[in-house]
Parts: structure tokens; C-alpha cells; sequence
């Protein structure tokens, strides 16, 4: 069902401060930049590599306000991994099977993801402490 790892969500407070340190540290090149104000963030992809179905990145994330998702998570961890992506072909199916399996959808429908993907999440209490975000590549 899960084609690959899509991207790996951290939360940070200073979007650009932590793009200049991925850059600098790991060589990573910024592909994407966007303000997603249903999910309440400004952000940055980071491509890693391309593979069998899409890329693979690293998604910085900075909270608009301390009252959204990122907000909220890092006055109560603080910075760090806040989501793991993975890619499936279709989004809104997936949904349907893993809810159909017990897991809680924090959406019922596909939102807008960066880069023009379809994303949906999952709730982190029902899939081992992890937030799990579900993303289909847009189509070509
Ligand atoms: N990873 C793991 N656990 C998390 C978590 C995260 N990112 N965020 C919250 N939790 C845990 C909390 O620690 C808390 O656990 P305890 O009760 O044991 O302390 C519990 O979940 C409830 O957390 P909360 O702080 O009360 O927060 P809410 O329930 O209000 O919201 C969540 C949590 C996951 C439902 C909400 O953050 C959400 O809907 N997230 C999905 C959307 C999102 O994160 N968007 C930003 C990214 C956008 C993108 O990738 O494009
Ligand atoms: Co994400």
C-alpha cells in the first residue's frame, strides 16, 4: 500500500535559519517553498532523491500562529520530527482501508499538500506515537 517514504516533517521555529543549516550540513537543495494556511504553516521541501514513484524530502515546517498543529507541538516538545509522509497512488482509498482497520483519519478527505499533492493525516495515538501523513503526487 505504501509506495515509499515521501517526506519526514520537522517542526521548527525559524523556517529560514533551519533551511540555511540543511543546506549548508547535508548539501540538500530547497525545491518548494509555500504558505499552507489550512495547515496553519510556512514551509520548505528539501529534495533528498528521486525513486520508483516520486521523490523523497525533508519538509521544514514553521507554525503562522501557536494556536495550529506545528504551534501547539513545539510549545509542548519543543523542535523535531513532527510527521512522517508516506506516498501512496491514491489517497482517498487509502483512507477508506486503514480507517476501515480502526485507525482514526484526522481527515475524512484529501486536503492540499505541498506541491500540489493530495495529503490526508492519521491520528499519531493510533499508529505507535507517530503522526502519519499520506500523500499522493499530483497528476502529471
Ligand atoms: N506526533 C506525535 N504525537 C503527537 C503529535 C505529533 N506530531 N502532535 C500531538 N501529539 C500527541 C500529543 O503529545 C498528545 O498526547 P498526550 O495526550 O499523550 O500528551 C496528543 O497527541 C494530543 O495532542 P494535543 O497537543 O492535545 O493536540 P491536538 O489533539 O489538538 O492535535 C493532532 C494533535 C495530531 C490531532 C493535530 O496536530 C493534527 O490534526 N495534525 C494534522 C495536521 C498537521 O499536523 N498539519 C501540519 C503539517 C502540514 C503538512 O505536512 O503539510
Ligand atoms: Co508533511
Amino acid at each position: 500500500m505504501f509506495m515509499r517514504i515521501d517526506h519526514v516533517g520537522i517542526a521548527c521555529h525559524d523556517l529560514e535559519e533551519k533551511i540555511a543549516f540543511f543546506e549548508r550540513t547535508f548539501e540538500l537543495t530547497v525545491v518548494a517553498r509555500e504558505v499552507n494556511q489550512e495547515q496553519g504553516v510556512k514551509e520548505a521541501m528539501l529534495h533528498i532523491a528521486d525513486g520508483q514513484g516520486g521523490g523523497s524530502y525533508i519538509q521544514l515546517l514553521e507554525p503562522l500562529d501557536p494556536d495550529t498543529p506545528v504551534g501547539k507541538f513545539l510549545a509542548k516538545r519543543g523542535e523535531g520530527v513532527h510527521h512522517v509522509a508516506f506516498g501512496v497512488p491514491d489517497v482517498a482509498q487509502a483512507l477508506e482501508t486503514i480507517g476501515g482497520r480502526g485507525v482514526r483519519l484526522l481527515d475524512e478527505k484529501p486536503r492540499h499538500g505541498s506541491m500540489g499533492s493530495s495529503i490526508a493525516f492519521l491520528h499519531p495515538k493510533d499508529v505507535a506515537g507517530m503522526l502519519t501523513e499520506l500523500v499522493q503526487a499530483p497528476e502529471r
